[in-house]
């Protein structure tokens, strides 16, 4: 039994919420697996409402200085009213995100089922539904492949001549589709905004039966009496290609020259080249429950039932969504991914960059998918000129700027008419922070010169945006911190602020990264200067009155102290300017700002936890890991393991994985640190291949929770400054090599491409 690289149910899915994702990155499908009549929902990265707009609010900068002086004098409600309408965009929403169909596949005339199995191979990354009527067994394997650019399908019996199917698209409402018939055995489907500049695409629908019969009745097609009946669906979209019906036309036509077992092993080669780089082992606590179906075992843990390998089996699936969801060459992950049904998705299906588009990431570097990240940055680079209007229209600032959102075509100006969310600039500034991370983890340097231009665009537009506050701080104004409310002292609500701490966290981070990258590149020293010059007067994290850190500049009470975002800790997680070693009494204010959000009902939205899990993980708290990693999966996970924000949304898949890996391996300040927060429950256990910053691969074993032994590959040759709370010493072929023990850390030197073994002494 596969417990830990398998979903499966012996039920079909009754919603949306239990059907099993597949995607190659660009094309994906959702499966119910209804034996009778299932249905395959489908996604293409790329289909979206509309095209480019530009809603940059011209009002802006006539208003921006009389918004700070409001600001400054604490008239908020005033500033507020002006920046509604003075600064949202033109029109107030960005594009958003829609599926392509429903693929269904009608076998109503099938008698009782026996032995339903749906499932999804996380080794293999194929969807199966198996099973029995009259003595026959009958099998569909669903794949959606990267390489061959196709969702195929493959239906089996072990009888011949009994498949008996009608296969149909429908699904996008009245949305100018067509549904065409190219011949017997082909279905052409397009559709799509309509407009001069709005989205349109192309699907071809091709059937390849053995033996029996197929033949087109209107828009369906029938095979009847069949063997085997292959079913390949190919999507393209004007936002890549002019000719796009020619392009999807080709797609089949290029996988056609493959049997489905060959696109099959094509698929699975190309998948494991990804899946099989890293390994999490945690012992099987569950007393037989890990052997349930997934449904059976989220239930166990519901009532306080333990399951280990469910834990595995979590972080897992969130590698495979990444693999399914981001590729090369795609879009990135949005909020769910690139699987929707919606034609008007929650919050637009967008890329909410406050947090959620940034946390989709956090696992990537860690567990060695490094190069998926790309598709992120390839959007960066669309922001960039769209950023740069931004910044000179709204607010006559060089560099580049985004709000809180952003869409396919980098739409930069604010997003929707709500203040504690809309007027936020500091979206491109967390995104950039990926790029330095890219770097961290892989020491690339021609990636860092690469990028240097971007980093350096979205810093300079800080250079210009800070004003001084009362106290000569550098801080941003308007802004708010994501998405909080306060209450003034005299009673008054607000979202406006001034330097909120996580601008000036993320800002510190921005500087930084551009700094040491000028550094390492050896160039742009001048202009570095100045960045240290003005880091110097960004405010530093500050504790409060309630002994946690302050959110905002004025140690202000929120309107909703239990809020899901915890903004203020940025510096613990993702940033580590806060940290147990560094920084010990912050790290105590931490604590208590994430008790105080705990004790206030935080945490109740399933990308919130996924944080939280990350920030235990830092301070150290395994048995909190333990505790809200158990909560995510209660409360916000669905039963096909999605995370539920409430609606599904796919970033607390991402962050708990993070949390995961954070809960065992961290490399922050420079430093590499071993099973940081080991739960008790995970007593026993191993990994492989987990990434740490400054270029090393890490494989480690515990046993009755304690450090057994651990393998650390150099691949850039840095110096490694070790954590691990055992005597260890450090061996490289077979030899002991010199260690310094330098302010609780074991430092040694390393040599690119050698291995170091560090066993208990
Ligand atoms: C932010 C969050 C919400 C939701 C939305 C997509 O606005 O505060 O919880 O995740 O993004």
């Amino acid at each position: 039994m596969k417990k830990s690289t398998e979903l499966w149910y012996d039920k079909w899915a009754e919603d949306w919420n239990e059907a099993l994702p597949v995607g190659s990155g660009r094309i994906g499908g959702m499966i119910y697996g209804n034996p009778y009549y299932d249905r395959i929902s489908l996604n293409e990265d790329s289909i979206w409402s509309g095209g480019y707009r530009k809603r940059n609010n011209k009002s802006a900068l006539e208003n921006l200085q009389k918004v700070r002086e409001l600001l400054f004098e604490e008239k908020i409600s005033e500033a507020e009213d002006i920046v509604r309408d003075a600064f949202c965009g033109t029109p107030v929403n960005q594009r958003h995100y829609m599926p392509l169909g429903e693929f269904v596949i009608d076998q109503r005339g099938l008698g009782d089922i026996q032995n339903l199995r749906r499932s999804l191979d996380l080794e293999t990354a194929v969807a199966t539904v198996a099973f029995t009527t009259n003595g026959i067994n009958y099998t569909r394997e669903i794949i959606a492949s990267y390489p061959d650019n196709v969702l195929a399908i493959n239906i089996k019996a072990d009888k011949k001549g009994s498949i008996n199917v009608r296969l149909h698209i429908d699904g996008r409402d009245d949305y100018f589709d067509n549904n065409s018939p190219v011949s017997d055995d082909e279905i052409f489907y397009n559709g799509g905004m309509g407009g001069e500049d709005g989205i349109n695409f192309a699907s071809y629908i091709k059937v390849i039966a053995d033996s029996g019969k197929v033949k087109r009745w209107g828009s369906f097609i029938k095979a009847e009496g069949c063997d085997e009946v292959t079913v390949l669906i190919s999507c393209q979209t004007n936002y890549r290609f002019t000719d796009y019906k020619k392009e999807a036309e080709r797609d089949i036509k290029k996988a056609l020259r493959f049997t489905f077992n060959e696109l099959k092993e094509r698929h699975i080669n190309d998948y494991k080249k990804y899946y099989d780089r890293v390994k999490i082992e945690l012992y099987d606590n569950s007393e037989g429950k890990s052997d349930l179906p997934t449904n059976e075992r989220l239930a166990n843990i519901q009532n306080g039932g333990k399951d280990n390998k469910l834990i595995e089996l979590y972080y897992n699936f969130a590698r495979y969504l990444m693999i399914a969801g981001s590729r090369e060459g795609t879009l990135p992950l949005n909020l769910q991914g690139i699987w929707n049904n919606e034609m008007w998705p929650a919050w637009g299906c967008k890329f909410t960059i406050n947090i959620n588009t940034e946390m989709n990431y956090w696992p990537a570097e860690s567990s060695g998918l490094s190069e998926l990240t790309f598709p992120l940055f390839d959007l960066i680079e669309k922001m960039r000129p769209n950023g740069r209007v931004t910044a000179k229209e709204m607010y006559d600032c060089k560099g580049f700027v985004c709000h809180h959102n952003t869409d396919i075509w980098g739409d930069t100006a604010p997003q929707d008419l709500w203040m504690p969310g809309t007027q936020w600039p500091m979206g491109a500034a967390w995104l950039c922070l990926h790029i330095w991370e890219h770097y961290m983890f892989t020491k690339d340097k021609d990636f860092l010169k690469e990028k240097y231009g971007t980093i350096k665009e979205a810093s300079e537009f800080f250079v210009d945006f800070l004003i001084e506050n009362k106290n000569g701080q550098l801080v941003t104004c308007p802004s708010v911190s994501p998405e909080n409310t306060y209450l003034t002292e005299s009673g008054a609500k607000g979202s406006l602020c001034i330097g909120p701490s996580m601008d000036s966290q993320i800002i510190y981070e921005l500087f930084t990264s551009v700094i040491n990258a000028s550094e390492v590149l050896g160039i742009d020293s001048d202009y570095a200067d100045k960045l240290r010059t003005m880091r110097d007067k960004l405010p530093k994290p500050e504790i409060g009155k309630y002994g946690q850190i302050k959110e905002w500049a004025i140690d202000y009470d929120e309107v909703e102290p239990g809020h899901r975002h915890i903004s203020q800790l940025f510096a613990l997680y993702p940033a580590d300017m806060i940290s147990v070693r560094k920084t010990p009494e912050l790290a105590n204010a931490a604590r208590a700002t994430i008790e105080r959000r705990l004790s206030h009902g935080g945490g109740h939205t399933g990308w919130s936890r996924a944080w939280i899990i990350n920030l235990w993980a830092r301070l150290n708290d395994g048995e909190k890991v333990y505790e809200n990693i158990a909560a995510l999966l209660a409360y916000s996970t669905n039963k096909n393991m999605l995370d539920n924000h409430p609606p599904f949304q796919i970033d607390g898949n991402f962050g708990g994985a993070a949390g995961i890996s954070e809960a065992l391996l961290q490399s922050i300040n420079q430093e590499l640190i071993l099973l940081p927060a080991l739960p008790k429950e995970w007593e026993n256990g191993s990994f492989e291949n987990l990434k740490a910053r400054g270029g090393f691969t890490v494989s480690c074993k515990w046993e009755n929770s304690k450090f057994s032994e651990a393998l650390i590959v150099s691949n850039s040759g840095e110096v490694c400054r070790l954590i691990v709370n055992t005597p260890v010493k450090v061996l490289c072929n077979g030899e002991e090599i010199f260690c310094e023990e330098k302010d609780g850390a074991i430092v040694f030197n390393t040599i690119s491409g050698k291995s170091y073994n560090i066993k208990t002494v």
